[in-house]
C-alpha cells in the first residue's frame, strides 16, 4: 500500500507494521496514540490492551524472544512513557529487540505546557538503541521501518519512536486545529502567530503526499571471522575438558533454534544452558549438565562462552580458571571482554558461530570426551538425587521442590515457563527441566520482579499453540495481578502458580541473618486465587501436598478450555536456597 493512500499518520505507522508482519501491538490507550491503534486494528494487527504500560513493554519483549522479530508496544505521552522505563531497561539489558511507539504533545506546543508534555528524550534515550524524534508526517513510515531493523541489528535491543499527536491525525483535522489555534484576531501579534502556525503546518505535511511506504529493511547479522572459528576449533581439538556455556544471545534468531540445537549436539562437548537458551537441547540431553556449573568451569581447560558475558552469574569471570583457554562468542565486544579478556574473541552472532563450528568439527572428536562427560554426569546425577531427597521432606503445607517435581510431570511437552520471583523461581530453575527451545523466560541480568504477567501475555499471544505457565513468587505476583483482567478479556489462558510463602523470602533470608530484622519483607497468606476470580478467571487454593497433583491437572484442563487460572500454593519453609546471594 502506498503512503499516498494512507489517510493519516497512524495509517503510515500501521502500514509499516503490517508490511513487516507484526502480528500484535501491546498497548494501554491514550488520545495521543489512538490513530496508531485503530489503523493497526484495521489492518488485522491484534491489539492487546493491558493495564499498565510496563506490561505492554514486557509483552513486546517476550514476543520478540519467542519469534525473533521485534515486539511492538505503543503507549501514550508523558506518564505512559515514564511507566515503561523499567521494562525498557530490562529489555535493553536482556538484549531483546522491540520497538516502542510513544505519543508526544503537538509539535508546535512542545515545551509550552501542553498536557502530558515533558522532554521525553533524556528519560528514554539512555535505555534504547535510538530515540527517533519526528517533526514531519513523511518521516513516520521510514522511522518505524528503521526502528524495526535497528532493534534486531548488531546487539539487539529496544528502539523508541516518538510520534507527536499532530503527525498522527488526518491532515484536514490538523490544519483546522492549527487554524483554530491561530484565532481570528487582527493585531500584529495575532497575524504573526497565524503566519508562524501556517508555516509550521506546511512544513509538517511537506512532502507527505508523495511518500511511498518504505520497504522492509534487511537486517545485518554480524558474523564472527573464519579466523576465530579456526582458532576455536584448534583450541577445542587440544582440550581435555572442554565446556560450553550458551546463553540468551545465542538464540536471538528464534526461528533457527532447532538448527542450533542440532549443531550443539554435534559439537559433542558438555554444555550448560542459561537464560533463553535453557531448553535448547530438550529435557534430558546427554551433553547437557544442570548442576555444579562452578566446579565444572573451574576444572575445564577450554571454556566456550556463547552469548554469555562474564558478569555476576560467572562471578565476573573468576569461575573460569586462569590457565583455561577462554573463547567468547558474542555480538557485543563489550560483553565479550567484560571483566576478562578472552583468548579467542568471536565477534558476531553466537548461534551462527556455534553452527559454523559444528559444520567443521570432526565426528570422532566427541568420543574423546567420554571420561570428562561421565565425571560431570555423575555429579549431575548426584545433585538430582539430592533434590529428590529434599523433595521427599514433608511439612504442614507444600514443599516447593516437590511442587516443581509435580509440575515437571504434569506440564505439557510444549509448556513455556515464565519465571518471576525470588527463591521460588530460583528453586524452579534447579528443578524444572524446560523441554523445548525457547520455553523458559526470565527477566535476565536486570533481575526485575514484575515481568511475569507481561511476559506471559507476549508468550501466549505469540505461541497460542503452547501452554503458558507463570512461576510466580507471591511478592512478584503483586506487580501483575491486575493483568488477570487482560488474560480474561483477551482469552489468554495462562496458568499462574503462586508460591505463597507469605514473604519476600529471597530478601528476608539474608536480611534476617545479617541484620536480625525482617522489616518490610513480611507478607500475608493472601488469597490471590480470589483476586483472580474477581477478575473473572479461575482461582485454585492448595494448602497441602496431597492436593498438588489434582490442582495442577485441573489448572491444565481449565487452560485448555481457554480459561486463565491462578493456583495459590501455600509453601513450607525450606533450606534449599540457604546461602545463595547475588551481588
Ligand atoms: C522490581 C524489583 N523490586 C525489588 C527487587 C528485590 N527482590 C529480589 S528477590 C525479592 C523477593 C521476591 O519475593 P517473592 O516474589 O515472594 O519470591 P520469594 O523469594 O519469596 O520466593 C525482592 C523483593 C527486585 N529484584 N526487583
Ligand atoms: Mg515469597
Amino acid at each position: 500500500m502506498s503512503g499516498a493512500a494512507a489517510r493519516h499518520g497512524g495509517d503510515r505507522v500501521a502500514d509499516v507494521l503490517h508490511a513487516h508482519g507484526v502480528p500484535c501491538v501491546y498497548t494501554l490507550c491514550g488520545g495521543h496514540i489512538s490513530p496508531i491503534l485503530s489503523a493497526s486494528k484495521a489492518r488485522g494487527i491484534r491489539i492487546v490492551d493491558v493495564r499498565d504500560e510496563a506490561t505492554a513493554v514486557f509483552a513486546a519483549d517476550a514476543a520478540a524472544r519467542l519469534s525473533g522479530l521485534p515486539g511492538v508496544a505503543a503507549v501514550t505521552a508523558g506518564p505512559g512513557i515514564t511507566n515503561t522505563i523499567t521494562a525498557l531497561k530490562n529489555a535493553q539489558l536482556a538484549q531483546s529487540p522491540l520497538v516502542l511507539l510513544g505519543g508526544a504533545a503537538p509539535t508546535a506546543l512542545q515545551g509550552r505546557g501542553a498536557l502530558q508534555d515533558i522532554d521525553q528524550r533524556p528519560l528514554v534515550e539512555p535505555h534504547v538503541k535510538r530515540f527517533f524524534k519526528l517533526r514531519r508526517v513523511r518521516e513516520l513510515g521510514p522511522a518505524v521501518a528503521d526502528a524495526l531493523a535497528l532493534a534486531r541489528a548488531g546487539v539487539p535491543g529496544p528502539v523508541f519512536v516518538e510520534c507527536p499527536v499532530d503527525l498522527l491525525y488526518d491532515e484536514a483535522s490538523i490544519r483546522q486545529w492549527y487554524a483554530d489555534a491561530g484565532g481570528k484576531g487582527t493585531s500584529v501579534a495575532d497575524r504573526a502567530l497565524r503566519w508562524y502556525l501556517g508555516r509550521h503546518v506546511r512544513r509538517m505535511f511537506d512532502g507527505s503526499r508523495d511518500v511511498v511506504a518504505p520497504a522492509v529493511r534487511s537486517v545485518d547479522v554480524p558474523a564472527a571471522s573464519d579466523a576465530s572459528t579456526g582458532a576455536t576449533l584448534a583450541a577445542l581439538g587440544k582440550a581435555e575438558r572442554p565446556l560450553a556455556v550458551i546463553g540468551s544471545q545465542a538464540v536471538v534468531n528464534a526461528a533457527e533454534a532447532d538448527r542450533l540445537a542440532a549443531a550443539v549436539a554435534r559439537l559433542g562437548i558438555p554444555v550448560y544452558l542459561s537464560g533463553m537458551a535453557r531448553g535448547l537441547l530438550g529435557r534430558d540431553h546427554p551433553l547437557q549438565m544442570r548442576h555444579q556449573r562452578r566446579q565444572a568451569l573451574r576444572e575445564s581447560d577450554c571454556v566456550l562462552l556463547a552469548g554469555v558475558p562474564c558478569d555476576f552469574r560467572l562471578d565476573y569471570g573468576r569461575h573460569v580458571r586462569r590457565s583455561a583457554t577462554l573463547i567468547a562468542a558474542n555480538r557485543s565486544a563489550h560483553d565479550a571482554k567484560l571483566n576478562r579478556r578472552p583468548d579467542v574473541m568471536a565477534l558476531g552472532d553466537a548461534g551462527h558461530f556455534l553452527q559454523a563450528l559444528a559444520g567443521r568439527v570432526a565426528p570422532e572428536e566427541a568420543s574423546r570426551h567420554a571420561g570428562w562427560l561421565a565425571t560431570l554426569r555423575a555429579r549431575d546425577d548426584a545433585r538430582e538425587a539430592e533434590i529428590d531427597r529434599q523433595a521427599a521432606i514433608r511439612g504442614e503445607h507444600v514443599n516447593p521442590i516437590a511442587l516443581f517435581r509435580a509440575l515437571e510431570r504434569e506440564a505439557g511437552d510444549d509448556a513455556v515457563f515464565v519465571a518471576d520471583g525470588g527463591d521460588f523461581v530460583a528453586t524452579a530453575s534447579y528443578v524444572l527441566h524446560p523441554r523445548t527451545p525457547l520455553s523458559w523466560l526470565d527477566p535476565g541480568a536486570f533481575g526485575t520482579l514484575g515481568v511475569g504477567a507481561g511476559f506471559a501475555i507476549g508468550a501466549a499471544s505469540t505461541r497460542p499453540d503452547r501452554e503458558t505457565w507463570i512461576v510466580f513468587g507471591d511478592g512478584a505476583c503483586g506487580f501483575g495481578l491486575t493483568e488477570f483482567d487482560t488474560f480474561v478479556r483477551h482469552g489468554i489462558p495462562v496458568i499462574a502458580v503462586v508460591g505463597n510463602d507469605a514473604g519476600w523470602t529471597q530478601i528476608a533470608r539474608e536480611q534476617v541473618k545479617m541484620l536480625k530484622d525482617d522489616v518490610a519483607t513480611v507478607l500475608a497468606r493472601t488469597a490471590y486465587h480470589d483476586v483472580a476470580r474477581g477478575f473473572g478467571a479461575e482461582g485454585l487454593l492448595v494448602t497441602r501436598m496431597d492436593e498438588v497433583e489434582a490442582a495442577l491437572k485441573r489448572a491444565r484442563e481449565l487452560a485448555r478450555l481457554g480459561r486463565p487460572v491462578l493456583v495459590n500454593v501455600w509453601l513450607d519453609r525450606t533450606e534449599f536456597r540457604e546461602g545463595s546471594l547475588s551481588m
